[in-house]
């Protein structure tokens, strides 16, 4: 039987990186299927330290124009030292854990039959067990609906167990015995301050140093007996126990002070208890909205499948790498957690999308504008899952709103930038460190393309003249109020490729005249907003000044080995292996390089490609699919593929090449990240299908090894829906659905079809 939607194990979770997520975008949860004890770990995607805050550097437009100087001089290290000492500004914000509910089970004997899973074609989790001629089961949802978390167990006997609910944040847990409650009311720190790059969370009394609060309670229905006893809920003699889970805060938005303009959120919590009854009405309409967005897309790749444990799965594709299936199986967990992690309203998914259970997580799981929260977005469209997006398109507008105070304060810059990290409270300024990730002011172009592309994808004009068109051109504005011109040619200077360095004058440098990743930034926003003026038959001077200053830019370079030029000139690497491939960015995600188009440059992609190696993080394997994939080579976009599944059961930081998959099929870069999830299905879909430019490519980068079969509902740019069946390598149905006239290439041929 092929299993290409289920995850299941033979025993419980020992590590946080075993048990298995549920979410509604909102809230989050991950179960560990105990069977003395059971842990249910949660989070709500508003729990974050910190308060709107001005973060812009005193002094940082002057500490820009020396900086700039010193790089036009060639003065790099000396421009470093300048933007590390009077530029950069302060740490991002913190997403925090909320809790665990701990369930302890009086129940005695050897537990037999033990299965726990994740049916992700439902989004249900569940653990099951005997114990002696009991048959114990458990049952846990996320609702978006009904934005609950719900859960129901049963033992086949009368059973005795206790509850309790406990929190790293500064929370009480009370029980109210009668109504069968327990409430947990807390607070976040009123802020994460940075000390020699360790972040301390600080709580205040002050009231307007006051941090998030929140309000969340468990709603508990049985048949059997309830007593309060110390800090634990307390049910003896049951047969079933249902419990409801909710969660509000008081964040008021990323503009409004969460105490003192705090929404109120104690009642909201217990109204939405209230309402919560039926398991089983509830259950459905969860169901039925998950659903409705994961069963638009099916892919079926003949070859193995294998029907095993996921633990064991992963091992086994290790050995021989024949499970197609299981590849299969990661490109649909990846879509669940989209639709479990990113939903209308929601926060958009950060560096863990919303599970986090560490109050000191990795990277402060924030976002991290220079590749990772990007990824995470990169399937939304193209796997058909387009509503997804609506988290990370209101935060580039409210970005758009801080970012404005950011290029003036830092700048003296017109329009609106952001630099590598976000937060819930959109910040803007770059962070204090080393320049080759702090002082990089990428992201608010990046993240413009996710604006275009919804359009591009949906084909939303109203989208387009309403929200993404103003956005786009003012992060344009800010980059041709700081554009350099030197002997003619227009370029952003200084510039950085985020986190890598060369060697100059002896040294590893971070800060060179420009880099090729601004400059594709820029080329690819700038032609995004000329073809979007002339979409919209508008600001026709506008477009005229972005091609005249395009038309300044200096060329892709490709070096002395072949490569495309990271930086300004040919210097040597000081990291040749290193993470990212920035430069590489007008292949993937942008298409201002392409092998149809510009095959000598495609080729000097291919070629720092190689020199990289395929080796690295997660997100970075993950990214690595991708460019293979835009390079239409399947079999080595299906390499990566094999590398991304290896098994990582350490829970350490590796920033080189420990990428692979934990046990739950969580992404490891190591840490957890899930970027690399979500590369994986962004790269599997672009093996199967892309689209630019009114052209559909079916199947560009299909591996060998896929011999036979189809994929149903993937989208193609122009809200094209799009049906693929192949065997023997070759295209032998398709179906386009939408409007239009398309150039469709298949199987090497290009024909032109009109729907
Ligand atoms: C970037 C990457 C790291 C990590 C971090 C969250 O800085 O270089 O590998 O993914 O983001």
């Amino acid at each position: 039987m092929k299993n290409t939607s289920r995850l299941y194990y033979t025993s419980p979770a020992k590590a946080w990186t075993q048990a298995l997520p549920i979410g509604n975008g909102r809230l989050g949860a991950m179960i560990y299927g105990g069977i003395k004890s059971e842990k249910i770990s949660l989070n709500h995607d508003e729990l974050w330290t910190g308060a709107p805050k001005d973060t812009v550097k005193e002094g940082a437009p002057e500490s820009f124009e020396k900086a700039r100087k010193l790089a036009l001089e060639g003065k790099f290290h000396e421009a470093q030292t300048e933007v590390e000492q009077n530029f950069d500004s302060t740490w991002s914000q913190a997403y925090l854990p909320l809790g665990d509910i701990n369930v302890d089970f009086e129940s005695k004997g050897r537990a037999s039959g033990y299965e726990r899973y994740l049916d992700i074609s439902n989004a249900v989790s569940g653990v099951k067990y005997n114990l002696g001629k009991a048959r114990y089961e458990r049952e846990y949802f996320a609702s978006y609906p009904d934005n609950l978390i719900c859960f129901k167990y049963s033992f086949g006997e009368k059973t005795d167990l206790s509850v309790c609910f406990t929190s790293l944040l500064r929370a009480n847990s009370r029980i109210e015995a009668e109504d069968n409650l327990i409430i947990l009311d807390g607070e976040c720190p009123g802020e994460n301050v940075t000390d020699n790059q360790c972040p301390a969370k600080r709580y205040y009394d002050e009231p307007e140093k006051r941090g998030i609060h929140f309000r969340a309670a468990l709603k508990i229905v049985t048949d059997g007996k309830t007593q309060k006893r110390e800090n634990k809920l307390c049910i003896a003699g049951a047969e079933t126990v249902t419990f409801f889970f909710a969660c509000v805060t008081s964040y008021n938005g990323f503009d409004k002070h969460p105490f003192l303009e705090g929404k109120e959120y104690k009642n909201a919590c217990l109204d939405l208890l209230k309402k919560a009854e039926n398991y089983d009405e509830i259950k459905e309409r969860a169901i039925n909205d998950y659903k409705s967005i994961y069963d638009r897309v099916k892919l079926d790749v003949s070859g193995d499948s294998l029907d095993l444990p996921t633990d064991k799965r992963l091992r086994e594709f290790k050995r021989n790498k024949k499970d197609v299936g299981l590849i299969a199986l990661t490109y649909n967990f990846g879509r669940y957690l989209t639709i479990s992690c990113s939903r209308p309203g929601t926060q958009p998914s950060n560096l863990q999308g919303i599970w986090n259970f560490s109050y000191d997580a990795p990277w402060n799981a924030n976002y991290t504008v220079n590749i990772n929260t990007e990824m995470n977005y990169w399937p939304v469209l193209s796997a058909n899952m387009a509503e997804t997006d609506e988290p990370l398109i209101r935060m580039v507008k409210e970005l758009s709103v801080t970012g404005k105070r950011a290029a003036k304060g830092q700048y003296n810059a017109n329009g609106w930038v952001s630099h590598h990290n976000v937060d819930l409270w959109r910040l803007a300024t770059p962070v204090s460190g080393n320049a080759c990730w702090a002082f990089w002011h990428g992201s608010s172009g990046w993240l413009c393309r996710h604006l275009y592309e919804h359009y591009e994808y949906t084909g939303d004009v109203d989208f387009l003249r309403e929200t993404a068109y103003p956005i786009m051109k003012s992060a344009a504005e800010f980059y041709l109020d700081i554009m350099t011109e030197e002997n003619g040619k227009k370029f952003l200077c200084p510039g950085t490729s985020p986190e890598n360095g060369f060697e100059y004058e002896g040294d590893e440098c971070n800060v060179g005249k420009y880099s090729t990743m601004s400059m594709s930034i820029c080329r690819d926003l700038f032609g995004n907003i000329i073809k979007a003026a002339d979409i919209l038959d508008t600001d026709k001077d506008f477009a005229e000044k972005l091609k005249e200053t395009m038309a300044a830019f200096p060329d892709f370079a490709i070096g002395s080995d072949g490569q495309l030029l990271e930086y300004d000139d040919d210097y040597p690497e000081v990291e040749i292996h290193h993470r990212h491939c920035s430069h590489l960015y007008g292949l993937h995600p942008a298409s201002v390089i392409t092998p149809q188009e510009t095959p000598e440059l495609a080729n000097a992609c291919k070629r720092t490609l190689e020199r990289r190696g395929d080796n690295g993080t997660g997100w970075s394997l993950g990214w690595k699919i991708n460019f293979w994939a835009r390079l239409l080579d399947g079999n080595h976009a299906l390499k990566l593929i094999e590398m991304q599944l290896r098994p990582v059961k350490s829970v350490g930081y590796n920033y080189r090449n420990g990428g692979g998959t934990y046990e739950n099929l969580f992404d490891a870069h190591p840490p957890f990240q899930i970027d690399g999830n979500f590369g994986f299905v962004s790269g599997v879909t672009e093996m199967l299908l892309q689209s630019r430019d009114n052209t559909i490519y079916l199947l560009p980068a299909l591996p060998d090894k896929w011999k036979d079969g189809s994929v149903k509902g993937l989208k193609a740019k122009g809200n094209v829906t799009v049906d693929i069946t192949w065997k023997n390598g070759k295209v032998t149905d398709y179906k386009l659905d939408g409007k239009g006239t398309y150039k469709v290439a298949i199987n090497g041929k290009e024909t032109e079809v009109t729907l």
